[in-house]
């Protein structure tokens, strides 16, 4: 794909996170490198860590981009449609009138509804060793710091990582001049006092559910319900289910379920939780094996009922 002579869109996904803006900042400064202009952006939202990232590295980025402006999008760390946020419904109809070409980086896998062609791979850790594959002889000394801050962004500081992403990551540091602990200084998640709170009044709030199979814990909080669903996995409960209320009065449950414990029983939160709870109780689900959401009208005690119900079934056997 030539490059000269186009108005380049980089998007990151949705609430980027740092593997998505890392990589998006890799291909502008490897764009700039051969004198080609290219803007940065995210459909509505990026994460503090990514927020952080591009003001110490003064990068700047727009949200919410106006598609149109540009003939070649560029994506990072997606593929899928979903993840476009509140861009989907212009991107479709524009990619639909041809008016832009788009080119995939990216590691996740690639979804039946992909967006495009380009560059996918499932088996590198991260977008941004997905780029130095492609590219990293030339990356200068910044880009492969940003290499490292992806790898161990989505590694979580390489628990799940192969030889390669090892080798690419160790190379990459060295290059960069700088050291792990540089790398660990972006990594560090920065909650906010209100997301504090809530994660310990979810924690004194939790019942514990025990099955012969899973140790299961229950709470309820009015915001952040996925972020505590995850820190309660932190305790010890192989699933955890957090209710809350939307602002238009529906009851949201997050739940989680730990990697371990997925593997050894076959379970998946949406086959065996949310897609049954959803016969019960009707609402909207989404989501994966490890991490899932249901929305609707049932009140949270009946739809932690009838989740229990549901999970003694398979699980207390
Ligand atoms: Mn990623």
């Amino acid at each position: 794909m030539e490059f000269k002579e186009k108005n380049i869109l980089l998007l990151c996904h949705d609430h980027a996170d740092l593997d998505a803006f890392c990589s998006a900042s890799i291909f502008k400064e490897f764009l700039g490198s051969k004198k080609i202009k290219s803007v940065i952006a995210a459909p509505m939202h990026i994460n503090d860590q990514a927020l952080n990232f591009a003001c110490v590295n003064k990068i700047p980025f727009t949200l919410n981009p106006h598609l149109e402006e540009y003939d070649l999008i560029c994506l990072f760390d997606f593929n899928d449609y979903e993840q476009l946020g509140p861009l989907r419904k212009s991107f479709t109809v524009l990619q639909k009138n041809g008016c832009f070409n788009v080119i995939a980086y990216d590691h996740h896998e690639k979804e039946k509804r992909s967006i495009g062609s380009g560059f996918i791979d499932a088996n590198a850790a991260s977008t941004t060793e997905l780029l130095y594959a492609l590219e990293g002889k030339n990356f200068s000394k910044k880009m492969c710091f940003f290499v490292c801050l992806g790898i161990v962004e989505d590694t979580g500081k390489f628990l799940v990582a192969s030889k390669n992403t090892f080798e690419i990551f160790s190379k990459c540091l060295i290059k960069s001049g700088k050291n792990y602990s540089d790398v660990l200084e972006f990594i560090k998640m920065r909650v906010s006092k209100g997301e504090r709170i809530a994660f310990l009044k979810a924690a004194n709030r939790s019942k514990i559910v025990e099955l012969k199979k899973a140790l299961i814990l229950t709470s309820n909080i009015s915001f952040y319900q996925g972020d505590v669903a995850t820190k309660l996995l932190e305790f010890g409960a192989n699933i955890t289910l957090v209710t809350g209320n939307e602002k238009d009065g529906r009851t949201v449950l997050s739940t989680r379920a730990e990697t371990s414990f997925k593997e050894e029983n076959n379970f998946n939160l949406m086959k065996h939780l949310l897609v049954p709870l959803q016969k019960i109780v009707g609402g909207e689900v989404g989501g994966h094996s490890g991490a899932a959401q249901w929305k609707g009208n049932a009140n949270s005690a009946l739809v932690l009922k009838e989740c229990i119900k549901i999970l003694e079934k398979k699980l207390n056997n």
